[in-house]
């Protein structure tokens, strides 16, 4: 099995949370921000940042006609995750990009784990074959109440396949996230994210500025910039 090489140049920020939680608008207004402070940016997310993926990702979202089980849930975010490291991830992080990724291993925890009831060891297993020990160096968790993120998707229109799913099953999702980030204070950190869009942005934009200036925080993980100029300025 592949591992993960610690002096890699990149950094890994990953956006976590429950449906509607503002995951994914938060994550293009970083980019956006991060791109005016002159850093190479490159979006992503999972399941589908690679060809294959976006195929595995139709399977799981969109499939109605048979069941999908559990455990072959489980199965297909870890082969997604695999082929995302390997083909997207590790090259990027190698040659120094800052990578702003749409959920990763926590979503895992979270959904399969606290939400399907699935073994937490076999699924920090599988998480370790899939990214061969790639952390991110920070992963933004935005909290939301159940009922609001789903009134935000019922606005939306059409709900998918895990949308679909009990609101006890995404209570226990919300759970498995708190868990998660009272067990990595140093890698999680919780956001609000109840507030306006550019609130919760301002937070977000604090967050990433501390993750990436060394010694902002005697809390803050080490993620001193590489030597590279990419993230100067922000
Ligand atoms: N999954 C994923 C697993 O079960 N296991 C795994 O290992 C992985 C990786 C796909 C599904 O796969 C599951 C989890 C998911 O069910 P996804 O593509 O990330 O994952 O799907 P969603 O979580 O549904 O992501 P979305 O992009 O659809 O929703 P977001 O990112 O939570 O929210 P966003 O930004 O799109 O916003 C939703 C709506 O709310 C509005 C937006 O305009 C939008 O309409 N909004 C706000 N409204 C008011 N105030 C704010 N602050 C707002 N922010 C956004």
């Amino acid at each position: 099995m592949a591992t993960f090489d610690k002096s890699m140049d990149g950094r890994l920020i990953v956006f976590e949370g429950i449906e509607g939680c503002g995951k994914s608008t938060q994550l293009e207004r970083s980019r956006q921000w991060l791109v005016t402070q002159g850093a190479e940016v490159i979006p992503t997310r999972e399941p589908g940042g690679t060809s294959l993926g976006g195929e595995i990702r139709k399977l799981l979202l969109h499939t109605d006609e048979e069941p999908i089980y559990d455990r072959t849930e489980l199965l297909l975010y870890a082969a997604d995750r695999a082929q995302h490291v390997e083909q997207f991830l590790r090259p990027h992080l190698e040659r120094g990009a800052l990578i702003l990724c749409d959920r990763y291993t926590d979503s895992t925890i979270a959904y399969q784990g606290y939400g399907r009831g699935l073994d937490l060891a076999l699924i920090d297993q599988l998480n370790q074959v899939a990214t061969g020990g790639l952390q991110s160096d920070l992963t933004i968790w935005l909290d939301i109440d159940v009922e609001v993120g789903f009134e935000r998707m019922k606005q939306r229109g059409k709900r998918d396949r895990i949308e679909q799913a009990s609101i006890d099953f995404h209570q226990r999702v919300r759970m498995g996230f708190a868990k998660l980030a009272e067990e990595n204070p140093n890698r999680i950190v919780r956001i609000d994210g109840s507030g306006s869009e550019l609130h919760v942005a301002e937070q977000v934009k604090a967050a990433i500025r501390q993750a990436l200036i060394p010694n902002q925080s005697i809390n803050a993980p080490d993620l001193s910039p590489p030597k590279s100029p990419k993230f100067g300025g922000l």
